[in-house]
């Protein structure tokens, strides 16, 4: 689409708007790194059990997600070839893996769901080498790892890679892009079962209706909620996907799932502006961070004191390295540098050859992942061989799948889920949420962290398998409310209406006391959450009261959203987006109200309740909105350990 038709005005009347209802057994809402995993292992069960699987994006899946424009890491790799080890209850040569994530969480994570995507993530790599990813190998063949669980790829065509296997496998008739999914659908005869979902084709005026007796949301996590660091020409530039607004999340709350962890949130470390990830710096190139004196930061271990028995983990817990870090800044130390001359000069040891061979991975890490970086050295004459690099922690993202756990609550294998899960939430399909045939994978299924782009990808192959085992079992046909489905799409598409009925009430366009664009929406959402929620305005402290008010504001934004306008098809989007994105903010602060401890400094920080506190808060948060008063209910639930280690 041309930058022009963006811009252009063309809006449709609902009754010009064509409906086409699709069918399908599986629908998969979101075809990045968890998608395609799903529409990948899916296609192999459906056919054999003559079931029909379909994948439905928002954009294209060649160029989707947060993949979209490369990684030069694949972050989770176990490097474990004998899978005999594995069938046992206890996920026996996992559990020092299991262990590491547990600690980066504070001692709070689903083990079941994360030895689960472990065991099966190696497969997934190894199938990603066999569809042509390049995997660095060293002299003698075996992969190159960044750190103990990462191995460094060259991987700017990464997604183009594995979109290609998840279309060949599901076919491209049953792929659809450019729709945007707006909301889920549920069983006329049991409101309790997903029935398939309903959205929009981003180009053309058609109303879809996807017809499925299980849904896969996929959507990955959620950006734009808080106040970008990146302002004015900047703005769009963040580190996570700007696609991911938070849609599976909240069209999963919307519906009555169960969330879990909410209130977490990820405060990558990055390179300042252009957000270039610091992981390939500190574990292949062991580069150190610095105050503006010299000093490294991470050597001050009375920062992080209060925080045991996690301060003491190898490596020491993301937040709490982020806290160490912010702590500099906050008290007059910064700017904090990324001592990349250091580094590349002891690994060049004067050697020409060797320092051209570490400059050249030190550029293609960023030519690989985050372009934007790489033109901002250039922009800025930066040799990194010669000087240092300034790093800083970014705004906050909702996200499962990284070192964020947000999500919604789902069920785990049989063989590892703890008995109190299964008796607090009886489900039977691994990965399927609270509500019957409603399945999340990525980073929409909450409380099971570093999966990365190949976690997900294994998650959503899990899922796929599942999806398609109670698409078998269960003896249903999806039945839907025609006239729901009529009222969805006045809703739909009532942003049109309104920029028609009241565009001439105004010599402004974007002044009108009528309506507000997508754009002032997000403005408004970016600011109360910044200000509020924990965002970098306050380095990342809120409170009880502060929260309370922040909900409040979002309450009446949420009020406001009715009267969102859009002038074309792309600005719908917008539209839902906003909306989207408003039903995740309410769940993380309804969720940050109720925790009420400071488990995560680094990420954020209660003034109320500055401690950690085991003794209350070593559990997780679960919650659910209630669909028909939007009410929230919140519970506790225990944290159990399912490996077998020791902190
Ligand atoms: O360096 C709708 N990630 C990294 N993972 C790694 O393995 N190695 C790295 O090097 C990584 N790094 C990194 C990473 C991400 C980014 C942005 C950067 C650097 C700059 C993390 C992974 O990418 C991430 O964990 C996975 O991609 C998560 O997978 P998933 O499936 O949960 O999300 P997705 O891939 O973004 O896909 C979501 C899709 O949904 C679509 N979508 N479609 C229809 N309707 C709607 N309403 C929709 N809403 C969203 C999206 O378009 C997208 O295709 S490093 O920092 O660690
Ligand atoms: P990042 O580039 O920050 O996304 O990190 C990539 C991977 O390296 C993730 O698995 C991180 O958890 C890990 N990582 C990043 N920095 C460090 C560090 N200083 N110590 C240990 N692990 C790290």
């Amino acid at each position: 689409m041309a930058v022009e038709s963006y811009r252009k005005v063309e809006t449709f009347k609902e009754s010009d708007i064509k409906t086409k209802t699709v069918e399908a057994d599986v629908l998969i809402v979101g075809g990045g790194m968890s998608g395609c995993g799903a529409a990948f292992e899916a296609a192999y069960w459906a056919k054999a059990a003559g079931k029909k699987v379909i994948l439905v994006e928002k954009a294209a899946i060649e160029r989707s997600g947060a993949v979209a424009h490369g990684l030069s890491a694949i972050n989770c790799y176990m490097g474990l070839s004998d899978r005999s080890q594995f069938t046992n209850n206890k996920p026996i040569a996992l559990e020092e893996f299991v262990r590491y994530v547990n600690l980066d969480m504070m001692g709070v994570s689903r083990e079941d769901l994360v030895a689960d995507y472990a065991r099966n993530v190696d497969d997934s790599v190894h199938l990603f080498e066999k569809w042509g990813l390049p995997l660095w190998k060293d002299e003698n063949g075996k992969y190159v790892r960044e750190g103990r669980w990462q191995i460094m790829i060259s991987g700017e065509s990464y997604k183009p890679i594995v979109a290609e296997g998840a279309k060949k496998a599901i076919g491209e008739e049953n792929l659809y892009e450019r729709v945007f999914i707006t909301h889920l659908l549920m069983d006329k005869n049991d409101p309790t079962r997903v029935a398939g979902a309903v959205g929009f084709s981003v180009r053309d005026p058609i109303f879809y209706v996807f017809k499925a007796k299980t849904v896969i949301i996929a959507t990955g996590g959620a950006t734009g909620l808080f106040r970008p660091k990146s302002t004015a020409e900047g703005m769009g530039r963040i580190w996570y996907a700007v696609f991911n607004t938070g849609s599976g999340y909240a069209m999963a709350i919307e519906a009555g799932a169960h969330t879990t962890q909410m209130e977490h949130r990820f405060i990558p470390t990055r390179f300042k502006d252009g957000y270039g990830p610091v992981g390939a710096w500190f574990l292949l190139f062991k580069s150190k961070a610095t105050n503006a004196y010299g000093k490294d930061y991470t050597e001050n271990v009375e920062t992080i004191a209060p925080y045991q028995p996690y301060a003491s983990a190898t490596p020491v817990p993301t937040p709490l390295r982020n806290h160490q870090m912010i702590e500099e800044m906050v008290n007059g130390r910064g700017p904090i540098w990324m001592r990349t001359d250091e580094a590349i000069g002891k690994l060049g040891a004067g050697d020409p050859k060797k320092t051209k061979k570490v400059l050249d991975e030190a550029w293609e890490d960023f030519l690989d992942m985050t372009v934007d970086q790489a033109l901002l050295w250039a922009a800025n004459d930066v040799e990194p061989d010669k000087t240092p690099s300034e790093i800083a922690a970014a705004e906050p993202y909702l996200m499962g799948s990284h070192s964020g756990c947000a999500g919604l609550w789902v069920c785990g294998p049989d063989d590892l889920m703890p008995d109190e899960y299964k008796t607090l939430f009886p489900l039977q399909y691994n990965r399927m949420t609270t509500i019957k045939g409603l399945f999340a994978i990525g980073d929409n299924a909450g409380a099971s962290p570093h999966k990365f782009s190949s976690g997900s990808f294994a998650e959503g192959r899990i899922a796929g398998k599942e999806a398609v085992r109670y698409s078998v079992e269960q003896n249903f046909e999806p039945t839907i409310d025609d006239s729901k489905v009529a009222e969805m799409k006045k809703k739909v598409f009532k942003p049109m209406e309104t920029y028609e009925q009241f565009k001439d009430a105004t010599t402004a366009e974007e002044i009108n006391p009528n309506y507000l664009f997508p754009k002032q929406t997000l403005w408004r959402l970016q600011k109360i959450m910044d200000e509020y929620m924990g965002g970098i305005s306050t380095w990342y402290r809120t409170s009880d009261a502060y929260l309370a008010e922040g909900l409040k504001r979002i309450g009446k934004l949420r009020e406001d959203s009715e009267k969102l306008a859009a002038r074309n098809l792309h600005e719908l989007m917008r539209c839902w987006e906003m909306v989207h994105r408003i039903t995740v903010a309410e769940a993380h602060g309804e969720h940050l109200r109720f925790r009420k401890e400071t488990r995560w400094p680094g990420y954020y920080y209660r003034t109320d309740y500055p401690k950690l506190d085991d003794k209350e808060w070593k559990c997780f948060t679960v919650g659910r909105r209630d669909p028909s008063t939007g009410s929230w209910n919140l519970q506790k639930v225990p944290y159990v350990q399912v490996a077998d280690y020791t902190i």
